[in-house]
């Protein structure tokens, strides 16, 4: 874990690149320093809009992961992680053309309590989000050690270049690769926990084959998650929460430590809001 407490300067060597192009993730250690993730995890637990949003999602055995979505980067301590440049030109880097924010995402697994992840693939959602190739990518962001026992993301190593399988519903409700496909993919990949400290970054391909246990430490598992589309992939037809195409300003490396606590500023398009704007266009409400 990177002890450090002064500005990082990070720029993307080229055998990060080829790792996310071989492997469909890379894990980059250290990439935010101890000062910056404490001020985004009290971002996150302090904002009253991240506390209004989240929504319980509910595994199959019941166990619970509060989420919290929004589609705008905005200005916040937490949104502005999406707008670094250590973090966009990462992604650009390793997704080929220029990226821009697509969605992000809080997933807090509370002590013995953090629901698990059944194997799916983003683009499995994103493809239906009208995104014509699978030229997407998440940047996962640990605010607290991530480990075996408290459920950290496990990849399929590889499983980018497979395609974009089928997906399904368990019988819980939730979206996963069908299961039969994934044992036979699990026999010619390697399983990789990615296991992470505060601090570390995980970037990972959107057709990665990724999912996680259930939480059944006694430590928190809270993971901050950007998501990103490259230009070209703009969504052909608008369909909420596909996000299109507009350019991500960009803020100094030294922003979170520089501009210190900041909380949402009501630019952000919160789950809430986004799915009142559906229920409308579907002519629910
Ligand atoms: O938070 C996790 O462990 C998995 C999250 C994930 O795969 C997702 O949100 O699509």
């Amino acid at each position: 874990m990177q002890q450090k407490d002064e500005k990082v300067d990070f720029a993307v060597p080229p055998d990060h690149v080829a790792a996310f192009q071989r492997d469909g993730f890379l894990v980059v250690r250290g990439m935010f320093s101890r000062d910056e993730i404490s001020l985004i995890r009290t971002a996150l637990e302090q904002d009253p809009a991240v506390r209004s949003n989240g929504v319980n999602r509910e595994d199959d055995s019941g166990a619970v992961t509060r989420s919290v979505v929004w589609l705008e980067p905005g200005d916040s301590t937490y949104g502005r992680v999406a707008r670094l440049p250590r973090v966009v030109d990462t992604m650009a880097a390793c997704l080929g053309d220029e990226v821009y924010h697509y969605q992000a995402k809080l997933n807090a697994k509370e002590p013995q309590e953090g629901g698990s992840w059944a194997w799916h693939q983003d683009y499995g959602y994103w493809y239906e989000q009208n995104c014509h190739y699978p030229d997407m990518g998440t940047m996962m962001l640990a605010l607290d050690p991530s480990t075996k026992e408290n459920g950290c993301l496990q990849v399929l190593a590889g499983s980018h270049r497979m395609g974009t399988v089928r997906h399904v519903f368990t019988e819980g409700g939730q979206r996963c690769a069908d299961p039969e496909r994934v044992d036979e993919i699990m026999k010619v990949l390697d399983l990789v926990y990615c296991e992470l400290d505060p601090g570390d970054a995980l970037f990972f391909h959107c057709n990665t084959l990724h999912r996680s246990d259930r939480n059944r430490s006694d430590t928190h598992r809270w993971m901050l998650l950007d998501c990103f589309n490259t230009r070209h992939n703009s969504p052909f037809k608008a369909v909420v929460p596909g996000t299109p195409y507009r350019p991500i300003e960009k803020v100094p490396d030294d922003t979170i430590l520089s501009t210190g606590l900041r909380f949402a500023t009501g630019e952000e398009k919160f789950q809430s809001t986004y799915v009142e704007e559906q229920k409308k266009a579907a002519g629910v409400i």
